[in-house]
C-alpha cells in the first residue's frame, strides 16, 4: 500500500512537472499537418515520426504533428503552394522542387558538388546553407533544417548503363527542375520532368524507362519491382528540407517556434544517421531483390563528370556568381577540415 501510494504520488509529481514546464511557456494546443512524399516505411517516414514525437514531448502534449506520407496531401510542388497559401502547416521535400520558387536552391543541384555526407553536412548546416534557406522567407516559406535524401543513382529498364553512350535515348524521369533536365539532356538521355508521386506508375506502364534517386528510395518505393538495371553514378547529392508555412509560423509564439526548430534539429540528426546506415546496406538488398548493379569504371565516371561540368556555368549564372563562389569556398573548407 505504502509503495503503491508513493508510486502514484511520484507519477502525479512527474506529470505536473511535465505540464508545468509547458504551461510556463507560451504554448497553445495546436494541430500541425506535416506532409511528405515517400511511404511511411522509408527514411523520410521514420524521421517524420521522430519529429512528431519530439514536438509532442517538448510541448507537454499540446502541439500535435499529424504526419501524412505517400503524397496524400499532394506532390512536393503542390504542398509548397499549400504552405505558401496557408492551407497546410508543414512538409518535408526535395530542395530541387523549390527552384521555381527560390532560384538559389539550384545551387544544391550542382552535379558532384559534395564527395560525402560530411561535406554536405558542413556546408548545408553552415552559414551559406542558412543563407540559401532564408531566401525562402520572402516567398512565404520558412526552412528549418536540411535532411538527407542522399546521393542519387540511376535505374532503368532499357539496358545496363556502363558508359556515357548507353544513356542515349533513355526516357528518364527527372524532378521538376531545370538543372536536372539540363544534366540528363547533356548526358544524352530524354529527360521527362514528373512529380515523384506519379513515378512508380510511369515506370510500371513504361511511360518512362528510368529514374534516378538514392538507394534508400529505390528500396522503399519498390522501384526494384519495375526496374532491372542500376548504375552506381552518385551524380548528385540531394538534400531534403523541412518547411513551415510562413503565414503559420508568424502566428506562433517564440516558445512554439523553438519547439518546432529544436525538434527539427533532433529529427535531422536522427534522419542522417538512419539514412546513411540504410544506404550502406541497400545495394546488397537491391541485388537480392533482383536488380543488376553496374559500377562505372573510373574512366567512364570521369567522362560523365566532365560532360556534366558543362552545366556549372549556367547554374552559377542562375544562382549568382557570388553565391556560387561562396558555396565553392565552403566546400573547399569542408574538404580540408
Ligand atoms: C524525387 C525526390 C523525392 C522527394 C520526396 C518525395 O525524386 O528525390 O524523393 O521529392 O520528398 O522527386
Amino acid at each position: 500500500m505504502k509503495i503503491r501510494q508513493l508510486t502514484i504520488a511520484a507519477a502525479v509529481a512527474l506529470a505536473t512537472l511535465g505540464t508545468g514546464l509547458a504551461q510556463a511557456q507560451d504554448i497553445k494546443n495546436r494541430l500541425i499537418r506535416f506532409g511528405y512524399g515517400l511511404n511511411e516505411v522509408s527514411n523520410q517516414g521514420r524521421a517524420a515520426k521522430v519529429f512528431a514525437d519530439e514536438v509532442e514531448k517538448a510541448s507537454g502534449g499540446k502541439m500535435k504533428i499529424r504526419a501524412i506520407g505517400a503524397a496524400a496531401l499532394g506532390s512536393d510542388v503542390q504542398m509548397q503552394q499549400a504552405l505558401i497559401g496557408g492551407a497546410q502547416e508543414m512538409m518535408v521535400g526535395s530542395t530541387a522542387t523549390l527552384v521555381g520558387i527560390t532560384k538559389e536552391m539550384a545551387i544544391w543541384d550542382t552535379p558532384f558538388l559534395f564527395n560525402n555526407g560530411k561535406e554536405a553536412d558542413a556546408v548545408l548546416d553552415g552559414p551559406v546553407g542558412q543563407k540559401v534557406m532564408d531566401k525562402l522567407q520572402e516567398k512565404g516559406l520558412v526552412g528549418l533544417v536540411y535532411w538527407e535524401n542522399g546521393f542519387r543513382n540511376l535505374t532503368n529498364n532499357k539496358r545496363a548503363v556502363t558508359k556515357l553512350e548507353d544513356m542515349e535515348g533513355i526516357k528518364l524521369r527527372v524532378m521538376q527542375n531545370n538543372v536536372f533536365i539540363d544534366s540528363f539532356k547533356t548526358l544524352g538521355a530524354n529527360a521527362v520532368p514528373l512529380p515523384f508521386s506519379e513515378l512508380f506508375t510511369a515506370l510500371e506502364t513504361k511511360t518512362v524507362d528510368g529514374q534516378e534517386n538514392p538507394y534508400n528510395t529505390i528500396l522503399s518505393s519498390k522501384f526494384y519491382e519495375v526496374q532491372k538495371y542500376l548504375t552506381v553514378t552518385n551524380h548528385v547529392y540531394s538534400p531534403w528540407i523541412v518547411l513551415v508555412s510562413k503565414k503559420y509560423w508568424d502566428g506562433l509564439s517564440k516558445d512554439e517556434q523553438k519547439v518546432l526548430l529544436d525538434a527539427a534539429k533532433k529529427s535531422r540528426d536522427f534522419e542522417r544517421k538512419d539514412t546513411r546506415a540504410e544506404a550502406d546496406k541497400a545495394l546488397a538488398d537491391l541485388r537480392a531483390k533482383g536488380m543488376q548493379v553496374n559500377e562505372l569504371s573510373s574512366a567512364e565516371a570521369g567522362r560523365m563528370r566532365d560532360k556534366l561540368s558543362a552545366i556549372n556555368t549556367s547554374i552559377a549564372a542562375n544562382v549568382g556568381e557570388s553565391l556560387w563562389k561562396e558555396v565553392q569556398d565552403a566546400v573547399a573548407q569542408a574538404r580540408t577540415a
